[in-house]
């Protein structure tokens, strides 16, 4: 079965476990930022929906979604820090390089999570058009944001 439309929020709810002591960084992509904006909202919504303290969520942020993996590293070397959810947008038509992009954070953020033993995922849209992206980011498919919230919850319940 195709995934493209498949989310993971249908069964979200599902083995969570307990969360209200655990601490999220977020590290957000200013570039499409309308887009990572909406992934940022959904994914803190989501991280408080399933009982995080609002004082354990430190939001941080890098200018594109290259920068992601450093910003990664630099919140998952903080002891403090249980996990790391990534927000970026990277699209097609807009950007000649975007294959290099993209492989460069896949690359990057594995290494962090496996450097740091700790959960960095991936809430990263790379798409080919603006509407896509919108489309995932809160629109008719879901919003790839909370679905990394609850990636991050179900790999630190693992
Ligand atoms: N960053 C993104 O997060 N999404 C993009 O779609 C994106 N497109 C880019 C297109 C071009 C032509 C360039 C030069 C950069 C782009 N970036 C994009 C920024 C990139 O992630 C990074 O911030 C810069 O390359 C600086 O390292």
């Amino acid at each position: 079965m195709s995934s493209a439309h498949q989310t993971l929020g249908v069964f979200s709810n599902r083995n969570l476990g307990e969360v209200d002591d655990k601490r999220f960084a977020i590290v957000v992509a200013e570039w499409n930022e309308e887009v990572t904006e909406r992934l940022y909202n959904g994914a803190l919504s989501t991280l408080l929906n399933e009982g995080v303290r609002e004082t354990n969520v430190v939001r941080k942020e890098v200018p594109g979604s290259f920068e992601l993996s450093l910003g990664a590293q630099y919140m998952a070397q903080w002891k403090e820090i249980d996990a790391v959810i990534c927000l970026g947008c990277v699209i097609r038509g807009e950007t000649p390089h975007f294959e290099y992009i993209c492989q460069a954070i896949a690359y990057g953020l594995t290494e962090v999570g496996l450097k740091y033993n700790k959960p960095v995922v991936f809430g990263v849209l790379t798409t080919d058009s603006h509407e896509q992206a919108m489309d995932r980011a809160g629109g008719k498919f879901g919003n790839k944001g909370s679905e990394a919230a609850i990636t991050a919850i179900k790999m630190l319940n693992f």
